[in-house]
């Protein structure tokens, strides 16, 4: 049996951590009420889940803009599957902000109104790919792998958490027309965030002024979210989830990382791999900036 096991459990084909995760809750999932004004970021992991909840923390509450309130970002945009601070859902104020690393076919029937707004974020697989080696080394919740090799091998599997990256972004952007959906790229929030904020916002209806945005923009940089102690998860990291290393859940935050990991050899592969599984998707994918 695959030693993963202990760490991941398997609800419907999908590949959830252990310990965090309610299967009671899992298993009415389905029903889970959506209301009108509800919005979802989804993602696959380590594609700009945290980013675009400190986003949507900062579009939604001034008290956060203006730093006049003191929240985890966190508690403002909870994960709906892995809700370890036990938010009562039913009694949140709208909107209700969730995030999610679900497929399309696992989230409450309900969206499928197309009212409730969903911002499904995507990454070049081969940073995710890195992004997660190290974060699975980080957490203890998470099965540690000694070399990248072994690592990409279970990805490329889809032996991780959230299974297989092509199969998760192939399969909502094909059902995109089910729900009310916008897909937004990480490297272009890394390319122009005031764009990008500007995006969202007007996908969400919010009406901002220019010093709001410019209040977004700047608290949602990375050096400004990995200093913010409401946004880094860093005391989440090691007081609720455990983590094995002096790591950092904002680790480095750049485009093209994966070029100081991978051997020639291990990109080809992995360029083989996704020629052939994204053969014919129409999204393109951005694998290094010019960053200075
Ligand atoms: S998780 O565990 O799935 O919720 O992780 P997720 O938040 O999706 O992804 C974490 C990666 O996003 C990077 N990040 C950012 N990059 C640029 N700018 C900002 N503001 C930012 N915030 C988070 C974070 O550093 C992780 O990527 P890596 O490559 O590991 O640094």
């Amino acid at each position: 049996m695959d030693n993963s096991s202990a760490y991941l459990v398997n609800f419907k084909g999908f590949n959830f951590e252990s310990t965090l995760i309610d299967l009671e809750f899992l298993g009415k999932l389905d029903d889970f009420e959506i209301r009108d004004d509800d919005v979802f970021i989804v993602t696959y992991p380590k594609s700009g889940t945290i980013w675009t909840q400190q986003i949507l923390s900062l579009i939604y509450f001034e008290g956060h803009r203006k730093r006049t309130e003191n929240v985890d970002t966190l508690d403002r945009v909870p994960f709906l599957e892995y809700n370890i601070r036990h938010i009562n859902f039913e009694k949140r104020l709208a909107p209700r902000l969730f995030a999610s690393h679900l497929p399309y076919y696992l989230v409450p029937k309900g969206l499928k109104k197309k009212k409730a707004k969903i911002i499904y974020v995507y990454r070049n697989p081969k940073d995710v790919l890195i992004s997660f080696f190290h974060f699975s080394n980080l957490v203890v919740r998470l099965e540690a792998v000694d070399t990248l090799e072994q690592f990409m091998e279970k990805f490329l599997e889809g032996n991780v958490l959230a299974n297989l990256w092509f199969d998760h972004i192939r399969d909502w952007y094909k059902h995109k027309d089910d729900f009310n959906i916008l897909f937004i790229m990480y490297e272009e929030m890394k390319k122009d965030l005031r764009s990008s904020v500007v995006k969202i916002s007007s996908f969400l209806e919010k009406e901002l002024s220019e010093e709001d945005v410019d209040a977004i923009v700047r608290q949602a940089t990375f050096e400004n979210m990995k200093s913010s102690p409401q946004a880094n998860y860093d005391s989440i990291l090691q007081n609720e989830i455990g983590v094995r290393n002096d790591g950092a859940f904002l680790r480095k935050g750049t485009v093209g990382d994966w070029k100081h990991h991978f051997t020639v050899d291990q990109n080809e592969r992995f360029d083989r791999v996704f020629r052939e599984e994204m053969k014919d998707f129409p999204l393109k994918f951005i694998w290094d900036l010019n960053e200075k």
